[in-house]
Order: structure tokens, then sequence, then C-alpha cells
């Protein structure tokens, strides 16, 4: 590590203690860039990672709510807004018990090069809430969701920023949220995307960050001549991006054998198809949180409070959360031969796992390359709301499948060019950054 990154990670990590994951997301991205910074003082002499460590503004704010026991509730929001050079910020909204300013930078941070990948004209921010969706009614996710854009109308806008979901949100907390956007406002525009198909949300928008997945890790097979047909896949996870994975690895001759929750996982040697991806939404509306229910259900083997890293499989596609797979987990992997890892979830991968699966160069891809469908996808439900049109499945598909071949094919370029051939994460970071860098660049001192 040259003197420089290590002197701007000593320093992100002094000046935003308690943050981890901030921190590793950082190192992740500047370790990458070492090569661009020698090939490019200017970027250094501009300080434009100094400034893009530093969010444009963090937006923190309480959200009051009531129960349906009439008890009073507090919990914090969030907005960051990180990095708007390249167009208004855009990013998800997530709540969950475990949410805190860190998680949500390192989040944040993400995005930024993400959209920037996607090829459209997005920023990057992130938001949400240490809210527990878990075990609450309808409408105390509504009570909550008011609350909370009560406070945070102010601040998010079409040309401004525009949040979607993430964990813990999804189609009926955009719905809460949009409702009580458009009372404040008395507007309805696409401030929010991944909306309701009758009121301006995208076909393909739920399924677009696991489709998009399984389109990049079809690209990654193609470049060492594998098809994904006939391949023992395992997932993680069974929310949103675990279930469009799932639909598109299946639709395409690949048996996905596992699942996990936060109880644990289940193994499912025949295979999640049929009926079984339709359960995975039931599972996901009982707000139980339980992957043990799929293994009731359909008599598989349940382990609890395992991940599912351990079964022998050809590709692995993390979809759950942060950290969710670490250097013991990429070991046995490897030792099983499994050949492409491609991340669903953001930062699923530990540094140390992420150093294991490099070494042994296998077929490895960062989040914010191989999950970039679902936010690319938000972007078609602005251009949509723009031009006040809607397009048909296939039309948006189609965009879909293209931004992640262009996605794919910038990845495996800019390493090649900066002579790290293979190394999706160096490529990922490179390219994502230097377009917003250059734009910073142009735009003066901001
Ligand atoms: P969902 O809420 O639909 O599902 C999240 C899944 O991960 C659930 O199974 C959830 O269970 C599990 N999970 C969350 N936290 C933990 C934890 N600490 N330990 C174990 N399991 C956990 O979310 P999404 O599917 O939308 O998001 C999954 C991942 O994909 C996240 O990393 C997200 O940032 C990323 N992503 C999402 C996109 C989207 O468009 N939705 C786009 C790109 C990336 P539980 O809630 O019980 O903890
Ligand atoms: O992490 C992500 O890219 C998302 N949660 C999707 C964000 C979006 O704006 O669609």
């Amino acid at each position: 590590m040259s003197e420089y990154v290590n002197s701007l990670i000593t320093l992100v990590k002094t000046k935003n203690p308690s943050e981890p994951e901030f921190h590793q997301a950082v190192q992740e991205v500047t370790e990458s860039l070492e090569i661009v910074l020698e090939r490019h003082p200017e970027y250094r002499s501009a300080k434009i990672l100094e400034r893009m460590v530093e969010p444009d503004r963090v937006i923190m704010f309480r959200v009051p709510w009531i129960d349906d026991q009439g008890e009073f509730n507090v919990n914090r929001g969030f907005r960051i807004q990180m990095n708007n050079a390249i167009g208004p910020y855009k990013g998800g909204l997530r709540f969950h018990p475990s949410v805190n300013l860190g998680i949500l930078k390192f989040l944040a941070f993400e995005q930024v090069f993400k959209n920037s990948l996607t090829t459209l004209p997005m920023g990057g921010g992130k938001g949400g809430s240490d809210f527990d969706p878990k075990g609450k009614s309808d409408m105390e996710v509504m009570r909550f969701c008011q609350s909370f854009m009560t406070e945070l109308f102010r601040h998010v806008g079409p040309d401004i920023d525009i949040p979607a979901g993430d964990i813990g949100v999804g189609a009926r907390e955009i719905g809460y949220l949009f409702g009580q956007y458009k009372r404040l406002t008395r507007e309805f525009s696409g401030v929010l995307t991944g909306k309701g198909l009758s009121w301006g949300g995208s076909r393909i928008r739920p399924e677009a960050t696991g489709f998009g997945v399984v389109y990049f890790a079809q690209e990654m097979l193609k470049t060492r001549g594998i098809s994904i047909e006939g391949k023992k896949v395992a997932i993680s996870g069974f929310g949103n991006v675990a279930w469009g994975a799932v639909l598109k690895a299946t639709e395409l001759g690949a048996t996905v054998v596992t699942l996990s929750g936060p109880d644990g996982f289940v193994h499912d040697e025949q295979g999640v198809k049929g009926e079984k991806i339709a359960f995975m939404l039931e599972m996901r509306a009982s707000a139980r949180d339980s992957v043990q229910d799929y293994a009731t259900r359909f008599k598989v083997p349940f382990y609890p409070g395992k991940h599912p890293w351990s079964v022998k499989v050809d590709v692995a596609l993390p979809c759950a959360t942060q950290n969710e797979l670490n250097a013991g987990d990429a070991r046995e992997l490897l030792a099983n031969g499994c050949i492409c890892v491609c991340e669903g979830a953001n930062m699923p991968t530990t540094l140390e796992g992420v150093k294991a699966f490099l070494d042994a160069n296998i077929l490895y891809s960062p989040g914010k390359a191989s999950n970039a469908g679902g936010v690319a996808t938000s972007g078609l439900e602005m251009s949509q709301n723009s031009m006040r049109f809607t397009w048909p499945p296939e039309e948006v598909d189609h965009r879909l499948r293209q931004i992640m071949h262009d996605i794919h094919h910038t990845c495996v370029e800019t390493a090649r060019e900066y002579g790290i051939p293979g190394n999706y994460v160096t490529g990922a970071n490179i390219a994502g950054f230097l377009k917003v860098a250059n734009a910073m660049l142009d735009q003066g001192l901001v």
C-alpha cells in the first residue's frame, strides 16, 4: 500500500471512528485506485479522494410513531447525500435494526461507484432507519413511513434525490412513503423508484437486481467458455434480490440448492423452483423473518445459525447482507470447486474473503458491478416518469441486459488497461471512479 493511500485510510478511520463498514468500503476502493493516482497526479492534487470520502451532507432525524397498542416509539432516520457530480443523488432506503450511520455511509459510498458504472446519470446516496419491520402490522409500518417522510420530504425531489428500496423496504413501504410525499408537496412526481405499476412504477423493477446478478454471472462465465445451464448455485437470503436471482437462474437451467435467512439456511437438492419460488414471497410478506418455514413446508434439511457456503456448488450468489461470507467460507467454497462468486448484496464478502477469491483466480465480482441492475432499472423508471410513458417488460428487460453487458465489458476492459486482467474489483472501482472524478474536476472545487 502506498504511503498516500495508507494515510488516507488512517485519516478516514480517525475522522469517522466506530464506522468499520465505511472503513472497509473505503479501503477496498482506495487500494484499487493506487495505480490510477500514480498515472494521474491531477486527482491527487485536486484532493478528489479526500472529497469523495466526505459526504456532501448527512441528514439525521427523529422518527416518532405510535404502535397498535397506543405506545409512543422513537427511531432514528438518515439520508446520506454522498455525491451528485454526475446526477441527482440516487439510492435505497434500508429499514433494519442494525442500521447506523457507518453502515449507511458505506452503502452511500458504494452507490456512487455503482451508479457511475450503470452508464446512467445518477449520483449516489443512501438512507434508512433502525426501525425493525419484523412483526409489525401494516398500519404500524404505514404510520412509521408517514412520520419518516414528514421529515425527509424537504430534502428529496425528482431532480434532487430519489430514494428507493433496500433491506426491509419494498413496494408496500414505497407506497406509504410516496403517499405522504404527495400530500406534503401536492406534487405527483418520480421522487421514489420501485413504485407500484399503476402509479408510475417500472416493469421488471422488482426482479431487476436479481436478474441483473444472473446476467452478470452469465457474462463472467462466458469469458471462460462456460454456460450457467446445468450449474449448481448457492444463494443466500430470501428477500427481493435472492428471489429475482432464483427466478432467472432457474429459467436459464441452473439449479439453486440453498436459501438463507437470519435463522440459518436450507439445502434443497432438488432445486428451488415453481411454487417454491412463489413461497419465497409469502415468507417475506409474513414478516416472520424465518427461512426455516421453507424447510418445514418442503421437507428439506435446515441448518440453524449457519451460512450456506459449505454446500458443494459451481456458482455462489450472496444476496443477503454485508460481511456474510468470510475468509473461511471463501476457502470452503474454493475447496468444493466453486468457479464463480457474483455478489447480489452490497459488500457481502469480507476483505480477507475477497483476497482468497482473487488469489485463487476464480471469477469474482463485487456487488457494485453485479448488483447494479436494480438501481439501473430505477434509472429506467425515472426516464419513463420524465417521459410520462411506460415501456413494456421486454423493453425494460432488454435495456437491463444491455446495461449488465456494458458494465461487465467496462470492468473487463478497465482491468486489462491497468494491467490486472480478470480482476473485476479493480476494474469496477477504477471505471466507477474515473467518471465521477472527471465530473468533479470539470465542476471546480465542489
Ligand atoms: P430484503 O429485505 O428483501 O431481504 C434481505 C435478506 O437478507 C433477508 O433474507 C434478510 O433477512 C437478510 N438479512 C438482512 N440482514 C441480515 C443479517 N444481519 N443477517 C442475516 N441475514 C440478513 O432485501 P433485499 O433483497 O432488497 O437486499 C438484499 C441485499 O441486496 C442487501 O445487501 C441490499 O443492500 C442489496 N441490494 C438490494 C437492491 C434492491 O434493489 N433491493 C439493489 C442492490 C443491492 P432479515 O431481514 O431477517 O435480516
Ligand atoms: O443498493 C442498491 O443499489 C439499491 N438498494 C437500489 C437503489 C435504487 O435506487 O434503486
